[in-house]
Order: structure tokens, then C-alpha cells, then sequence
């Protein structure tokens, strides 16, 4: 089971300017072969497939928590989108065609034909993504080494993201996730190290770029998020301690596991609305009316 808290892991600016291009962008990060939906759903289902758990359980209660910790960050990723989304029909005429300037914006047509202005789980092109992308070979080193991989594949694709955009609201993110996929490269290169005694964490960073170099980044280390393994469970995932142990190679500081949320959590979304795609509905007065008598009768 899964519990859901209705927070952001960290607070994100308030949408300013739309950036449709950086949206596109942005996208991949979510719905790409190495975006977000993909560790979250590689690591989903290898936890659900993990057979003899109970004989490897460090190994185990790290993959299905990280797993938790992805699903924040496919809503994080979708927040920003949205953020980025906010307001881009408003330069044309609201009464003829308030979507003009949307029709050319390439990769995202599909998505404003067919969602509210919001994030879609698509790549930079609006191709939809793919189970296929979920690799679990049922080979529990093989699995780690993939998983590995698919953080630094994503590691790549945010720094180009990054030299994409400087909109407030994507470096936010951006330089949250590189250190949280920091954290979850270290801990798949120590969880391999545990079974193999291969010290591959000595490949880190690649691309060999460190996190501190990035300055919204910056923030994030200085309070320690770079050394943190969250515990995303009331109860389980304990033994992710015998493997997020030690120091980290960056500062020489210690790794920690903290019980619950990341400390600063930010306030839950809360995308405004869009009149020109009648998001949330054509007449919203109604909607809320709607809403109040709802909430009225369930009091
Ligand atoms: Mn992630």
C-alpha cells in the first residue's frame, strides 16, 4: 500500500512567466526513457518482483522505499510543468482563439488538445512512455547495475535540461533532484559494492560535473539533503540503514537515514486555473458552488 501525503518535497516558486519551451523540455524529465515516471516504475516493480526478499532485505526495503521517494518526484516534476504551463494562452485574443500561439509549439500539441495545461507521463516530443523502459531481469546485481545506470542517465538528461532553461521555477526543481539522484546513485553503488565488493561508487559523478557546481544545488548540500536517505513508511524499510551507511565521498560527512518526510516539505500543489481550456470547467462559480454543497452535505 501506498500512503499519500498531499506536499511537495520542497516549495517551488509561484508560476511567473509561462515558458511553453521549457515545458517540452521538462517533459522528458517526466515521461522519458530516463525520466521519472521510469525510476519510478523500474523500482516499483522490481520491489513488487523481488523473489527470496526476506534472504536479501536491506537490499529489497532499499529498492521499494526509493520507489516511495520517486513518486514525490513524478509529482514535483508535474508541478513544475504545470507551474511553467500557467497563463501560456493569455497573449491572444480571449474570445477568437486564446490558444493561437499554442498550435505551433512543437512536441506539446497533443497535450494542449488534450490535457488542461498540465503535465501528460510523455517525452519532450509527446510520445507517450513506456513500460517497456521498466528493465527487472529478477537477477538482483543486474538490477542494481541497471538501476545505476537509469540515475545517471537521468543525471545527463536533467544538466541538458539545465542548459535548456533558466526559469525559476525548473532550476528550483533542478537543483533538488540532482542531489536526490545523487543520493540514489550513491545508495545503488553501495548496495552493489554490499553484494560484488566492486567500489563503483568511484564512478560517481558522471557525468563528472559535482553537485555543489550547480547553484541551486547549492542550498540543498549545505543542509545536508546530499547525505539523507529518507524512510517513506510508518513501520517498514528499516534494514535501508545496513546499506546507506558510512560517509559520503564528496565531503567526508556521514550518511544518515531520517525517519519521515524531507524537513522544509513544501505546501501542497495548487495549479491555478485556466479559463481558455476550461480547466477546471467552463463556469467555475458553478464548480465551486457545486463543490460547497458537496462538502456541506458530507459535514
Ligand atoms: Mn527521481
Amino acid at each position: 500500500m501506498i500512503l499519500r501525503i498531499d506536499r511537495l518535497q520542497i516549495e517551488l516558486p509561484m508560476p511567473s512567466e509561462p515558458d511553453v519551451a521549457a515545458a517540452a523540455a521538462v517533459q522528458e524529465l517526466l515521461g522519458g526513457r530516463f525520466g521519472e515516471m521510469s525510476t519510478l516504475m523500474n523500482y516499483t516493480y522490481q520491489s513488487f518482483n523481488l523473489r527470496g526478499r526476506d534472504k536479501v532485505k536491506p537490499f529489497y526495503d532499499l529498492i521499494a522505499n526509493i520507489a516511495a521517494e520517486e513518486y514525490g518526484h513524478i509529482e514535483l516534476v508535474s508541478a513544475v510543468i504545470n507551474g511553467l504551463l500557467t497563463g501560456a494562452p493569455e497573449k491572444d485574443d480571449p474570445r477568437e482563439t486564446p490558444m493561437k500561439n499554442l498550435k505551433d509549439t512543437a512536441g506539446l500539441r497533443h497535450h494542449f488538445i488534450h490535457s488542461g495545461l498540465g503535465a501528460l507521463p510523455v517525452n519532450s516530443l509527446g510520445q507517450g512512455w513506456n513500460g517497456e523502459y521498466v528493465f527487472n531481469s529478477g537477477d538482483l546485481v543486474l538490477d542494481l547495475l541497471h538501476n545505476f545506470f537509469l540515475e545517471n542517465g537521468a543525471r545527463m538528461a536533467k544538466i541538458r535540461v539545465y542548459e535548456m532553461t533558466d526559469h525559476p521555477i525548473a532550476r528550483q526543481m533542478l537543483g533538488y533532484l540532482f542531489v536526490r539522484g545523487g543520493v540514489h546513485a550513491l545508495a545503488y553503488a553501495k548496495a552493489l559494492e554490499a553484494l560484488t565488493g566492486v567500489d563503483v561508487k568511484k564512478m560517481l559523478p558522471i557525468p563528472r560535473i559535482p553537485d555543489i557546481e550547480f547553484k541551486e544545488s547549492k542550498p540543498f548540500i549545505e543542509r545536508g539533503f546530499h547525505r539523507r536517505l529518507y524512510r517513506f513508511s510508518v513501520e517498514d524499510f528499516k534494514d535501508i540503514t545496513a546499506i546507506w551507511t558510512g560517509e559520503h565521498p564528496a565531503d567526508g560527512k556521514p550518511l544518515e537515514v531520517l525517519d519521515g518526510l524531507p524537513e522544509h516539505a513544501g505546501g501542497p500543489a495548487n495549479p491555478p486555473e485556466e479559463p481558455a481550456v476550461f480547466a477546471p470547467g467552463y463556469n467555475i462559480d458553478e464548480l465551486r458552488e457545486m463543490a460547497q454543497w458537496l462538502l456541506k452535505k458530507s459535514r
